[in-house]
């Protein structure tokens, strides 16, 4: 029964031509380098939020051990997030061909027969469900927050907060595996020029190889364009330019109006339910507590106060960026001034006029607030800041990820969290 070719558990089964170590070797040398890119801007992108600062950054407050390597997210350069989780996104949307190729040309031994032959040989099979299954549960889950937003039970933040460890853990034992392996395919097809591997017994070479309908060559090509054209309409939701031949990204195609304020939005002012009422000049007033006592400030009271440009981007989490914006407004060191808090900028906590929604409030840390290019903005390129990119004012921080970058701001606490 187990040789049995019409079962999936016999080798027989698997009769692409194609399969062999040649092309599991190399999808597998493009993703070793792929999915460690991946793991490391992942876990940056977790550390910019400065989930220790405060509860109210952090997404993944069960984290334990694994938030070892956290550390206090700098503000140099200024498009440095716009960096990292844009080579993230982008990044990971592009290896998707490479990834599902990679799992078919190791299909057959996924359902090989008996599911163990050791003790070694089980625990190389769980390392290999792990891999894949984990590696699938990450591209899975990563793609629908950033195509579809929150369709998760609970929170995205911590599934692929976890689940990265998991793949990554289960990754690290595949690779001190397989690499040195990998390497050497590789080496002897370059000196051989070869495209079949030397010992044909190898568990991914079909015994019985049906005719090749398509060169080894011509499929990495189908699979390189195919990556190919994920990156080029995806790598566009990382510049105002170029947006709208970012056809896959959910923010690419339509751009946000016209004039100083056309530029991408996230939440709108009616989606986060901020009431123009509350807004308005005689009714809004900014509160700022710190260390000598409460002030309040009208909007006009605080365009009284010295202002400041930076030209600053937003960077989302889910991997669009802006170019750099001109931004003009009130220091947060200035604000922080004004509330007793001269020479040392203390932690900032920041709440917005929003009532629900997990960004309405976030944390800074000093060293963003002692940033001379941070600001309470009350302009963008010259104008009002629009109802939906935060008026009367809002946060914005040099580096951070766009969650920082509190809109409709309310009150600003200065001192201990
Ligand atoms: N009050 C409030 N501020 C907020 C948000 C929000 O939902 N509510 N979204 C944040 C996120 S996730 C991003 S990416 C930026 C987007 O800013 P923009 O819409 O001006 O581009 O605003 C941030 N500020
Ligand atoms: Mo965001």
């Amino acid at each position: 029964m187990r040789d049995d070719p019409r079962l999936p558990t016999s080798p027989g089964f698997w009769r692409s031509p194609l399969r062999g170590t040649w092309f599991t070797s190399l999808l597998g040398v493009v993703l070793l380098v792929g999915v460690t890119v991946l793991f490391v801007t992942g876990l940056l992108s977790y550390a910019a939020y400065n989930p220790g600062l405060s509860p109210v950054n952090d997404k993944t407050p069960d984290k334990g051990l694994l938030g070892f390597y956290l550390f206090a997210w700098p503000t140099h350069p200024h498009w440095l997030y716009r960096l990292t989780q844009g080579v993230h996104v982008t990044l990971g949307i592009t290896l998707i061909p490479v990834l599902l190729a990679k799992l078919w040309s190791v299909v057959p031994k996924l359902f090989a027969l008996p599911p163990a032959r050791s003790l070694a040989h089980a625990l190389e099979r769980i390392s290999l469900l792990l891999l894949v299954g984990g590696g699938l549960f990450e591209f899975v889950t990563g793609v629908l927050n950033v195509q579809l937003d929150y369709v998760f039970p609970g929170s995205f933040y911590p599934l692929h907060f976890y689940g990265a460890w998991v793949f990554f853990a289960a990754f690290v034992a595949h690779a001190v595996l397989k690499t040195p392996l990998a390497l050497r395919n590789l080496r002897h097809m370059r000196q051989t020029r070869d495209e079949r591997h030397p010992e044909a017994d190898d568990d991914l070479t079909s015994p019985r190889p049906a005719d090749p309908t398509v060169s080894r060559r011509g499929a990495l090509w189908f699979v390189g364009g195919g990556s190919l054209l994920l990156f080029a309409t995806t790598v566009g939701q990382g510049s105002d330019a170029l947006r709208r031949t970012a056809l896959l990204a959910p923010h690419g195609g339509a751009e946000p109006g016209e004039g100083p304020n056309a530029f991408q939005i996230n939440k709108t002012a009616a989606y986060a339910g901020i009431d123009p009422a509350e807004t308005s000049a005689d009714v809004w007033r900014l509160e700022i507590v710190g260390r000598t006592g409460t002030v309040r400030l009208s909007r006009a009271q605080l365009a009284e106060l010295p202002q400041h440009s930076a030209a600053l981007p937003i960077a989302c989490v889910e991997g669009w960026s802006t170019s750099d914006q001109w931004w003009r407004g009130v220091r947060l060191c200035d604000l922080a001034a004004l509330v007793g808090h001269e020479d040392d900028p203390p932690d900032l906590f920041v709440e917005s006029l929003q009532r629900r929604g997990a960004f309405r409030h976030a944390a800074l840390r000093a060293n963003q607030v002692a940033d001379p290019r941070s600001l309470l903005a009350l302009t963008v390129n010259g104008e009002d800041l629009s109802p939906d990119h935060g008026h009367p004012a809002r946060i914005i921080v040099p580096a951070a990820p766009g969650v920082l970058n509190t809109k409709w701001v309310a009150r600003m606490t200065f001192g201990d969290l």
